[in-house]
């Protein structure tokens, strides 16, 4: 990467992934080296959709310059990003790019279990494009492993990742760090599920900062919105968001809700309107799954629910 040969050493260029973002400044990892570097005044110029040009995650080109700080001259093509509407405008802040996985951790007890916000984070996660991996984290707290099969095979049968950790026995370990190795990952769930024991597990180091509340508004309401990355040793990043309310369901309008249940996916096209919310509608062919056992009972009330937050924020 960037061995360009050529005598003056303006010219050279080399590419590496943003880990963190300041104003006008960002940090570059290339191949495990981090480069301070400015953005180019012109990747300021056609940016009306987000508010940043330059942001965590990117993959870029950077200019090398004689005396640093380098520059970076080229954003490449996001294939994802997580974004959040900025206060009062229309403009989108992307916190994180190209982030390959969200790995949800839930506890199977302590705190106890919440399926429900486990389906939430999976509309979010498909809405976004990244790939789930479902964590059911402290299971050495159970008597039986097998006590978690109706739930991690309704998962499963899904065709979502279901892993079984435990930070205490070690049960599960080497499968988390395999799925992380080489791939950009958000983990999110509850406080207290073992977040961040899970990654000092991956990882001794690594240490995540913690939520930072900004008190600027006064009134304590205004999260952070600086993501980062932190790079991994055995290759890849985790993305250290504020927190999990980032992981929203932005965008989402009421009738799109459906579409995130992969489940619901070969029936939608026979539902009789395309705009369908299988709620009331006459017709729809949700709703005479659920009635033929096909889709999941619980899984149909946690879409209604869902669809019922989508649109009363849809409604503000
Ligand atoms: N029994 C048990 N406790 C765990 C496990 N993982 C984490 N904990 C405990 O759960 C609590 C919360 O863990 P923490 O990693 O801080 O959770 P986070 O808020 O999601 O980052 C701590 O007291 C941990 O020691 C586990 O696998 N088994
Ligand atoms: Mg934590
Ligand atoms: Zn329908």
């Amino acid at each position: 990467m960037g061995k360009k040969k050529t005598s003056d050493s303006s010219e050279q260029h080399f590419t590496g992934r943003v880990i963190r973002v300041d104003s006008r400044m960002c940090q570059v990892d290339a191949d495990g080296q981090i480069h301070k570097c400015r953005m180019r005044g012109l990747l300021f110029r056609d940016e009306k959709e987000f508010s940043r040009p330059v942001a965590v995650g990117d993959q870029v080109v950077v200019e090398r310059l004689k005396t640093p700080p380098h520059v970076v001259v080229e954003v490449k093509e996001r294939k994802t990003y997580l974004a959040r509407r900025k206060a009062g405008g229309r403009s989108r802040q992307i916190i994180a790019a190209n982030i390959d996985q969200a790995v949800m951790v839930l506890a199977v007890a302590n705190p106890q279990l919440n399926p429900r916000l486990l389906d939430r984070m999976l509309v979010a996660a498909e809405h976004g494009g990244f790939e789930p991996l479902i964590v059911l984290n402290k299971v050495d707290l159970l008597v039986e492993l097998s006590d978690l099969d109706p739930i991690a095979n309704l998962y499963r049968d899904l065709g979502y990742r279901v892993l079984l950790t435990s930070t205490i026995s070690g049960h599960g370990i080497d499968d988390l760090i395999a799925a992380v190795i080489d791939r950009i990952s958000v983990f999110s769930g509850m406080s207290g599920v073992g977040k961040s024991a899970l990654l000092t597990r991956i990882q001794p180091n690594l240490s995540l900062t913690s939520k930072q509340v900004s008190n600027a508004t006064g009134k304590g309401r205004h999260t952070t919105t600086h993501a980062s990355l932190i790079p991994l040793e055995i290759g890849g990043y985790v993305v250290d968001t504020p927190g999990i309310r980032e992981f929203g369901l932005i965008d989402l309008e009421p009738w799109e809700v459906g579409r995130q249940f992969v489940e619901f996916r070969p029936y939608l096209s026979t539902c009789k309107f395309r705009t369908c919310t299988h709620d009331h509608e006459i017709g729809c062919a949700v709703k005479q799954a659920v009635d033929d056992d096909k889709i999941d009972a619980y899984r149909f009330d946690s879409y209604l629910r869902i669809l019922e937050t989508v649109r009363s924020e849809s409604d503000l």
